[in-house]
């Protein structure tokens, strides 16, 4: 079943947030297989955010995001990249629509509470990147059979 990589960012911690997201995570029926707090440092930002690391607001960003520990985790279903994605709303927390997390929870261009894969192939990098595999646990939850009907499996 498909993985997605979600870090709970340093404004999702700071403000108290973990619960809200965490509980809308399980509520919404997806798996969490893998979840830890962790200090992120200059070259794990640099390789993450790569494709912004030339961008005015990197540094700024960078700061932003080793300004507490963060928590990473790990979920897991079907088409769960998308699933989640369209979960989070869109980067700049003021454009993103009511009922998203971005939209719910903030109204920052950068302090956007979340970062979720944007890509299966990205996902399976990012998971990588945060969490050794054996931090990673593909279990059945027993209650599947109510999250998916059996002709989805
Ligand atoms: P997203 O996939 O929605 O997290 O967005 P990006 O990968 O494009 O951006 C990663 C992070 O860079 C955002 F979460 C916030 C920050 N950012 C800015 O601070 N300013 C920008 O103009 C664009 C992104």
């Amino acid at each position: 079943m498909e993985k997605t990589l979600v870090l709970l960012k340093p404004s999702c911690v700071e403000r108290n947030l973990i619960g809200e997201v965490v509980g809308r995570i399980e509520r919404r029926g997806l798996i969490i297989c893998g979840m830890k707090m962790m200090m992120l440092d200059e070259k794990i930002l640099r390789e993450h955010y790569a494709h912004l690391a030339d961008k005015p607001f990197f540094p700024i960003l960078a700061q932003s995001m080793m300004a507490s520990p963060v928590v990473a985790l790990c979920l897991k279903g079907i088409d769960v990249v998308n699933v989640f994605r369209e979960m989070t709303g869109v980067t700049n927390g003021r454009k993103a629509q009511p009922g998203t997390l971005r939209g719910d929870f903030c109204v920052s261009g950068s302090l956007n509470i979340i970062h979720a894969s944007d890509s299966v192939e990205n996902a399976e990098i990012e998971i990588n990147r945060f969490f050794k595999p054996e931090e990673i646990f593909d279990y059945t939850p027993a209650n599947m059979k109510f999250i998916y009907e059996v002709d989805e499996l």
